[in-house]
């Protein structure tokens, strides 16, 4: 199978499940967006046209551990070679599996890489990198969905992940951007495996200013989910995010319960499921991988979250991740700040890697 075919094979997943409504039609309907201040650490808000330099540079710096390890390593090669042969191709390899990119993933990356320099004649080492990152983007593109809300009133966002992945901080973050785009929030606590779980979703929510619907520690979280939803109803809130746990007795008991959660927001939304983001944690390397493979055997994931990508040199997991699962990634997370949650944008993410 070639390169082509076995992208679009894994980006099948992906086609089949087509976004309902993209987020901006959903945030559109009639609404005059609200302004509220965004608290991260910079002290000036950059205006309109300099937001995307600025967001590129706080991408870059989010990156720059990925980028030193990855990029920098990759230059590093190139310009240790005076004339393009096996041996190069090597060395790449060894740098990307180092990097996470995962063994299957670099080898087809890779091969693709030294088919396009023999079919392009190419011959100087440094023309390697273009064709590199032109390549990762490719696989990059093919694995990408908006988020999406779902067409219910309200949209139901199901967050799932092991613990410390970052729910709880993506959700806070998310309920931050939903809001200031002048949508209704209501949040659920149905991670009520631990009571500290409920106490930190309550400081997000007061934090950002939302309403959130909390039981006991050790109540039933699908009865959270519910009574979540119906609160949601009952305040016209646009939109609810749930909340749940990531570690149980066993698995096994997180998977059933993940998937009762999932049970009672499809009866109670006529039919229709939630958008559920998988949140993984870039730090965890190959890990995360498997940790994807694991939770969408239980429920229907809708899009990925890749987390921590500040804190990590590991991000080539990303390329992995989008090739090796035909889950779409949807958002990023690349510091703790309110706006450190992205939408994930491969050629954005591709040139502030590749940038020097
Ligand atoms: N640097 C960095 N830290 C993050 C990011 N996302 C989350 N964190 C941190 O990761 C830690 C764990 O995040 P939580 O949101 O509590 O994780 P969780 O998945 O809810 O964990 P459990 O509730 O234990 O299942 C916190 O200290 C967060 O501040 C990120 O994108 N970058
Ligand atoms: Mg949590």
């Amino acid at each position: 199978m070639g390169f082509s075919s076995w992208l679009r094979r894994k980006g099948k997943a992906e086609e089949k499940k087509t976004p309902a409504v993209e987020a901006d039609s959903v945030i559109n309907r009639g609404q005059s967006p609200k302004q509220v201040p965004v608290s991260d650490s910079r002290e000036t808000q950059p205006q309109a046209d300099e937001q995307g330099r600025g967001f590129f540079v706080r991408l870059k710096e989010g990156l720059a551990r990925t980028r030193s390890s990855f990029v920098a390593r990759i230059d590093t090669l190139l310009s240790s070679h005076k004339q393009i042969n096996e041996e190069l191709f090597e060395e790449l390899e060894e740098v990307l599996i180092q990097a996470d990119v995962g063994v299957e993933t670099t080898l087809r990356l890779v091969d693709e890489v030294r088919a396009r320099v023999k079919a392009g004649g190419v011959t100087d080492p440094a023309e390697v990198r273009p064709i590199l990152q032109q390549t990762i983007l490719e696989i990059l593109s093919t694995h990408t969905a908006a988020l999406s809300l779902p067409e219910t009133s309200p949209a139901v966002i199901m967050v799932v992940g092991v613990n410390g992945a970052g729910k709880t901080t993506t959700i806070g973050k998310l309920a931050h951007r939903f809001k200031s785009q002048g949508l209704r929030v209501v949040l659920g606590a149905a991670d009520t495996f631990r009571a500290a779980a409920i106490e930190q979703l309550e400081i997000w929510a007061e934090r950002v200013g939302v309403d959130m619907i909390k039981h006991q520690p050790g109540a039933d979280p699908a009865a959270v989910a519910f009574d979540a939803i119906q609160a949601g109803r009952a305040r016209q809130c646009d939109v609810v995010i749930i909340d749940t746990a990531g570690r149980l007795q066993t698995k096994t008991n997180l998977m059933r319960e993940l998937a009762k959660i999932g049970r009672v927001i499809e009866r109670e939304m006529g039919g229709k499921s939630a958008e559920v983001l998988l949140v993984v944690d870039a730090t965890t390397g190959q890990n995360a991988l498997s940790q994807a493979k694991l939770f969408s055997e239980a429920v229907d994931v809708s899009g990925l979250v890749l987390t921590k990508l500040d804190g990590t040199a590991k991000g080539g997991i990303i390329i992995a991740i989008a090739a090796e699962l035909g889950l779409p990634v949807t958002l990023i997370g690349i510091g703790e700040a309110y706006d450190d949650l992205r939408d994930f944008e491969p050629d954005q993410f591709v040139a502030a890697l590749f940038d020097a």
